[in-house]
């Protein structure tokens, strides 16, 4: 048996890449809205205003689940749908939205798992100053006390933030994601911490508020070091939680949520970069985390000469996706290892995927066989983790070809092929794959 029985099978999706609607009803506008309308933020001039329209077509969606048998959906919400200005006034619209996408989900017999923040930050807060306003972590735990009084009744698992470490590297850091900031790393930093009490917060406003028991977790990006050789492995494990001096880490983030501290290997990092905090702070943002949700795709291959730590250049023999990362399995053997060794918590793959240069054939069908070749070799290296520790879930990154950020819809995740004329949705070869691998719970990978 490859996978525990009640091993979650899912597909993941987030809402500003999917949604589009932006401008429906009384919705507010977030911080991609307006990046993607500012000329040269995004390939070609892309956005998300249209997107894959899931806004009007979420039923269409749902029912498209239930026919690959989809048994759990990862979505998120969009927050200035639900709240336009951030803070204050709900939208009924916004509120109706995803009660309905809620209760499809619920018809279709699909467990919804709803990611609270997707890097789509409400533009009225980021013009109050965003995740550096020292307001920031209360109007996120009201945000997530209003998910949590809405939709508790139709949603027991919760996501609080995608990914730290890319909208504060890439949006407030390096200024390639909206906001498209250039902060210093003290003021990233305060951002981070603003961000972990935004969490710590919204942990305890969900279980008050939600009566009935619910499962809380993260999503972080995890870029590993895998060990080259066995030898390597603590060496590979030590790099993947040492401090680099940026935002990539995973432990700079969950080991604040999961112990109360920030690791040390960062702290004369912090004291360099002039931050500083109220250790009163640290017994906020600590956390029952219920699941250490990962989204991990690839990572580097290291090893030892002489003595000292080599990163080891990929071979031109490495396939490449059209992100151009490497092909690299063995990061979701050794990453959920390395996690699970750290934090003895159940390992949720909340993201893994693959984008691929594809378009349907003259047949009108899309033969994606190297995304199932991916799937099958990722999969087989999660298999192999799952003899050694605890693995709970695996969410497919993404449902349906979606806006990939600044790259625009340039880049292919999907199982779904979306005509972005037309709208119209077609399985590829893949998506009935992963459909064979979610009925046999995983014994499809081996064939
Ligand atoms: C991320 C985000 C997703 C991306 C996906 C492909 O992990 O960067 O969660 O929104 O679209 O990972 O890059």
């Amino acid at each position: 048996m490859a996978f525990s029985k009640d091993f979650r099978w899912g597909v993941a999706t987030a809402s500003y890449q999917i949604e589009g609607g932006a401008h429906e009803a009384d919705k507010g506008l977030n911080v991609w809205d307006v990046g993607s309308a500012t000329p040269g933020r995004v390939f070609e001039g892309h956005s998300g205003d249209v997107g894959c329209d899931h806004y009007h077509k979420f039923r269409e969606d749902v029912a498209l689940m239930k026919e690959l048998g989809i048994k759990a959906y990862r979505f998120s919400v969009n927050w200035a749908r639900l709240i336009p200005a951030g803070t204050g006034r709900i939208s009924e619209d916004g509120k109706r939205f995803y009660t309905e996408l809620l209760e499809a989900l619920k018809e279709a017999d699909i467990e919804p798992w709803m990611t609270l923040f997707h890097w789509d930050y409400p533009y009225e807060l980021y013009l109050r100053g965003g995740w550096l306003n020292p307001e920031s972590p209360k109007w996120f735990e009201a945000y997530a006390t209003v998910c949590a009084e809405l939709f508790g009744d139709l949603c027991d698992k919760f996501i609080l933030i995608n990914e730290p470490q890319v909208f504060l590297g890439e949006g407030h850091k390096t200024g390639g994601h909206a906001p498209f900031l250039k902060l210093s790393d003290g003021d990233v930093m305060r951002c981070a911490h603003n961000v972990l009490l935004a969490c710590g917060r919204a942990e305890k406003a969900i279980r008050a508020t939600v009566k009935r028991p619910v499962q809380i977790g993260t999503a972080q990006a995890f870029w590993l070091s895998i060990p080259e050789r066995a030898e390597d492995y603590e060496l590979a494990k030590k790099d993947s939680f040492d401090c680099h001096r940026n935002f990539g880490s995973v432990n700079y983030f969950t080991d604040p949520l999961i112990f109360g501290k920030y690791p040390d290997e960062f702290r004369a990092w912090q004291e360099e970069s002039g931050f500083s905090y109220p250790e009163s702070d640290m017994e906020i943002i600590k956390s029952q985390i219920d699941f250490y949700g990962v989204n991990t795709y690839s990572g580097d291959y290291v090893t030892q000469k002489e003595g000292k730590l080599v990163r080891v250049v990929p071979p031109m023999t490495v396939p490449k996706t059209d992100m151009r990362w490497n092909v690299y399995p063995d990061s979701l053997y050794y990453g959920p290892k390395f996690l699970y060794e750290r934090y003895h918590l159940p390992i949720v793959m909340t993201e893994n995927g693959v984008a691929i240069s594809e378009w349907k054939d003259l047949n009108g069908e899309i033969k994606d066989y190297s995304r199932i070749d991916f799937i099958k070799r990722y999969l087989r290296a999660f298999a192999r983790a799952a003899e050694e520790v605890e693995v709970a879930g695996y969410f497919y990154w993404s449902f349906i070809d979606n806006f990939e950020w600044a790259e625009g819809t340039s880049k292919k995740f999907g199982l779904v092929h979306i005509d972005y004329g037309t709208l119209e949705r077609t399985p590829k070869e893949s998506a009935w794959f992963y459909k064979k691998v979610i009925e046999t719970n995983g014994e499809e990978i081996f064939k």
